[in-house]
């Protein structure tokens, strides 16, 4: 299939998910983006995510991008899909990729608003430390600020990192759990540290089986602005569809375009306003990608 063919594909599944959580898709926001990357679709990994509660009615889609393909920001900013920033957040992505190994990047965009971030993925037998992420000069100062409070809680190997440069904010998708940290106690205790509020038994149940923990950090203050705990499964019944119905119709419903089990990530988010859950589904993932990914790990031990 052509780049062309192929970014219509991916438009029409972005569309017909975004018509699953009720919006629309813009072809203005979105085409541009398909355009910029149509050389990576055929072989990329591409996510479309959802959420329920205060995150409802977003349909965000993720592509990842080879390592050799060149600096994601770079063909971003070039196409004119995202403005320059005179801000950190626009040197954060150069300042990593100077100083950490690479095993691939990651776009991101809203089906209504367009392009949003941009990926690292760390190689799989080279996570990076959380001092040396910390020690990035445009890294938001709160990555230092939280770092004892990471450690203390078994946080200090780092997957991959998000720049959202529409919302000025970093996460760092902590990965290599040890055992101890998904308790009830340490992480209710961890919370209360981050001055989030208290989870519900529910979703301490739920988030014993996450693989990974990702902080959302930003320039402003040192405050974690909300942290989520990730569950990589191919069971739909993972969030029960009782208690949140939008995330169990999207679980269902949901494009994907491979032969094997359709592949959930869940998320379990806490931010001040209270907890809310959140669901990537893959609408394509090669044979190659899942041995490069740490998280496809986690769900071979599943099996
Ligand atoms: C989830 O972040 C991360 C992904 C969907 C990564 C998948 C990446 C690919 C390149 C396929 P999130 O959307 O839960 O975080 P936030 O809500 O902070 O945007
Ligand atoms: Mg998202």
């Amino acid at each position: 299939m052509s780049g062309a063919a192929d970014a219509e594909r991916v438009y029409s599944a972005i569309e017909e998910s975004a018509g699953l959580v009720g919006i629309g898709c813009s072809r203005d926001k979105v085409w541009p983006i398909l355009d910029a990357y149509k050389d990576v679709l055929a072989e990329a990994m591409i996510v479309f995510s959802m959420a329920s509660g205060r995150r409802a009615g977003e349909l965000d889609f993720s592509i990842s991008v080879p390592a050799g393909h060149g600096d994601p920001y770079v063909t971003a900013l070039s196409n004119g899909l995202t403005p320059e920033l005179d801000h950190p957040a626009g040197v954060l992505h150069s300042d990593i990729h100077e100083r950490c190994p690479i095993g691939m990047y990651g776009i991101d965009g809203e089906a209504n608003r367009g392009f949003k971030k941009v990926y690292t993925f760390f190689p799989k037998d080279d996570l990076q430390g959380l001092p040396r992420l910390a020690d990035i000069p445009s890294m938001p100062r709160s990555v230092a600020d939280n770092s004892d409070l990471f450690f203390r809680y078994g946080l200090g190997e780092v997957q991959m990192t998000s720049i959202d440069y529409r919302n000025r904010t970093v996460n760092l998708y902590f990965g290599d759990l040890p055992a101890g940290c998904l308790e009830p106690d340490s992480v209710r205790s961890m919370l209360r540290e981050m001055g989030l509020p208290a989870p519900s038994e529910q979703g301490l149940g739920f988030l014993r089986r996450a693989f990974s923990i990702y902080p959302t950090l930003s320039w402003d203050s040192s405050k974690i602005e909300r942290i989520c705990f990730a569950v990589i499964t191919t069971d739909p019944a993972t969030v029960p569809a009782r208690s949140e119905p939008e995330i169990a119709q999207f679980a269902k419903s949901a494009p994907y375009a491979y032969a094997d089990k359709h592949t959930l990530v869940y998320g379990l988010t806490f931010s001040p306003g209270g907890e809310y859950y959140k669901l990537g589904s893959y609408y394509q993932i090669s044979d190659h990608q899942r041995k490069l990914l740490k998280t496809f790990d986690a769900l071979k031990e599943q099996a």
